[in-house]
């Protein structure tokens, strides 16, 4: 039988005009895999429509070529229904389930061929092809796998944005997600001229003292549970009030929770409009996926999220004590 690989290959070859979109609240793998798949079709002279998912690609990202101003803006307009455009296939990417499509996209599943090419685990077979793969770092290593087996080489916007996914996956490839593969696609990467210096500026020179100052304030709260193996970091809307932030500025801090000495398992909570969104990251076995699935969250065995319908106490609550019954399962 043909891999589903080789058949997404076959796919962008017969066909000429797709669409493409990935999870809402799109994150570094799920811009850069679109970026850099948009590329890949564009260097074979296919026409490929970007629909960035709400609430638009990160202001950190905006040095990423979209095609045009308009794709790196969440496309609440568009519409399926009926399909405006005679689409050969809608891609959806980094997306382990179809509710993770924005709604407006959610009458693609019927009208065009779903071609699903994700890495999470859960993942449900929503498309009509669907290559997953829960052995890669990232959807980027996937497009650029894809770049390989359509000898377009990895350079230019497409080498960005598979980059930006690998990096933002893996945590610079320090996570045990990053495999051989994913190291020899970033070398062939090198090999073809990029300039790493120039892109890693780009990415992380991106603070701002508003936000120094809301880490300040987040770390100076941090606490531990059970005997430190659980650490945590959250921050309520006053934090941010305080220091002029947005929900973005909180983003990477739960790697310092992650980072202290005693802890096997890192929470972060930050406090909603309604509810609470809550981050999970954990070392080697714990798997914080399982953890977060009792809250109808989802992700990796090691980083996982989800959302809490409950105020900021009782969900650091309901989350300390889920985590606890885990590791003690495990007798950690
Ligand atoms: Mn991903």
């Amino acid at each position: 039988m043909t891999s589903p690989r080789t058949r997404i290959v076959e796919e962008i070859l017969t066909g000429n005009r797709f669409l493409l979109t990935a999870h809402i609240n799109p994150d570094g793998d799920a811009v850069g895999s679109l970026v850099g798949l948009m590329h890949l079709l564009k260097a074979l002279d296919k026409d490929p429509e970007l629909v960035m998912p709400p609430p638009g690609a990160p202001h950190k990202f905006s040095w990423l070529d979209f095609g045009s101003q308009q794709n790196s803006r969440p496309s609440e307009t568009v519409s399926c229904q009926p399909c405006p455009k005679e689409v050969d296939a809608f891609f959806v990417l980094d997306c382990g389930n179809r509710d993770r499509v924005q709604k407006e996209l959610q009458p693609c599943f019927d009208s065009c061929r779903v071609l699903n090419i994700d890495h999470h685990p859960d993942n449900t077979h929503f498309g009509d092809l669907n290559w997953v793969d829960a052995g890669r770092s990232s959807v980027g290593e996937m497009i650029a796998l894809l770049a390989g087996d359509l000898d377009v080489p990895l350079t230019g916007a497409l080498a960005e944005g598979v980059y930006l996914a690998m990096v933002s996956d893996t945590g610079f490839f320090s996570y045990s997600n990053t495999g051989p593969e994913t190291l020899r696609l970033t070398a062939r990467i090198l090999e073809n001229g990029f300039d790493l210096d120039r892109l890693n500026r780009r990415l992380q020179r991106q603070s701002s003292l508003n936000k120094i100052h809301l880490h300040g304030l987040a770390m100076s709260r941090a606490s531990l549970y059970s005997q430190g193996r659980i650490g945590v970091i959250r921050a309520d809307r006053a934090m941010f009030a305080q220091t002029q932030t947005t929900a973005e500025d909180f983003e990477d801090l739960i790697n310092h929770i992650r980072g202290i000495e005693s802890v096997l398992v890192a929470v972060s909570l930050r406090e909603e409009q309604e509810g609470v969104k809550f981050s999970l990251r954990s070392w080697g076995e714990v798997d914080v996926k399982s953890i977060a699935a009792r809250f109808k969250g989802g992700g990796h065995i090691n980083a996982a999220g989800g959302n809490i319908p409950a105020p900021l106490d009782q969900a650091e609550e309901q989350l300390v004590k889920a985590v606890k019954e885990r590791i003690e399962e495990m007798n950690l």
